[in-house]
């Protein structure tokens, strides 16, 4: 998070992150046309329409004083180009992790979870995250709360759940606003950055 003192403004990190195939450009794609701003997000991905590196797009909201400026980026799932995770993750604020709920793919689930907890070391405790559960339109899903066990999901106060399915644009709004209002009660509950230029 960046607030800028003089130009009035705050700049805000948001990362999906998750497996190969969960849903993370999906997802971010139904938030922008929410917006309305589908047509705004910038994407590196291949003729398959894989992500190579990240899709990225700004959300902004303005009252009459203050500027708020959200960053959204998603990593690329495919693991032949995953030294581009870590840069992208770069000075977050916040992580919506994108689940694959398909049975067969749990353990994918996890190794991407451990990948992500790798990066923060103890910090991870300390950032917002919103587990998105998608894919709950399909049949033969795993049981969240198992996923939640596997992880010590109870040991964190930082991270909450929510149901998606990015296809349908099911549940991504609440997820972003959830991860909006974690983020917001760090700002509240610790020490901030602030630069003033
Ligand atoms: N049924 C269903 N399919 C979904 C959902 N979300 C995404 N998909 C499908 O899953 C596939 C992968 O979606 P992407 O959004 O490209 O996944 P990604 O996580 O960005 O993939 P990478 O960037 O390659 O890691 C596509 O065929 C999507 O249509 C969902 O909620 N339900
Ligand atoms: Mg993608």
């Amino acid at each position: 998070m960046i607030i800028d003192h003089s130009a009035k403004s705050i700049s805000i990190k948001i990362v999906y992150f998750g497996p190969a195939m969960s849903g993370k450009t999906t997802s971010i794609k139904a938030l922008f046309s929410e917006f309305g701003k589908e047509d705004e997000i910038c994407s590196i991905e291949s003729t398959l329409e894989r992500t190579l590196f990240f899709d990225y797009g700004t959300v902004t909201f303005q009252n009459q004083e203050w500027k708020l400026k959200i960053h959204i980026y998603t990593t690329t799932g495919q693991d032949f180009y995953f030294v581009t995770r870590p840069i992208t993750l770069r000075a977050v604020d916040g992580v919506i992790f994108v689940i694959d709920s398909q049975e067969d793919v749990y353990e994918r689930n996890l190794i991407s979870w451990q990948e992500l907890i790798s990066y923060f070391n103890e910090s991870i405790s300390k950032l917002p995250i919103i587990i998105a559960f998608n894919k709950q339109d399909l049949e033969e899903k795993f049981n969240s709360i198992d996923f939640l066990n596997e992880i010590n999901y109870h040991k964190y106060k930082n991270i909450d759940t929510r149901f998606t399915s990015a296809l349908k644009g099911e549940g991504i709004l609440d997820c972003f606003e959830d991860i909006l209002r974690l983020i917001l009660k760090k700002y509240y509950q610790h020490k901030l950055v602030t630069a003033v230029n």
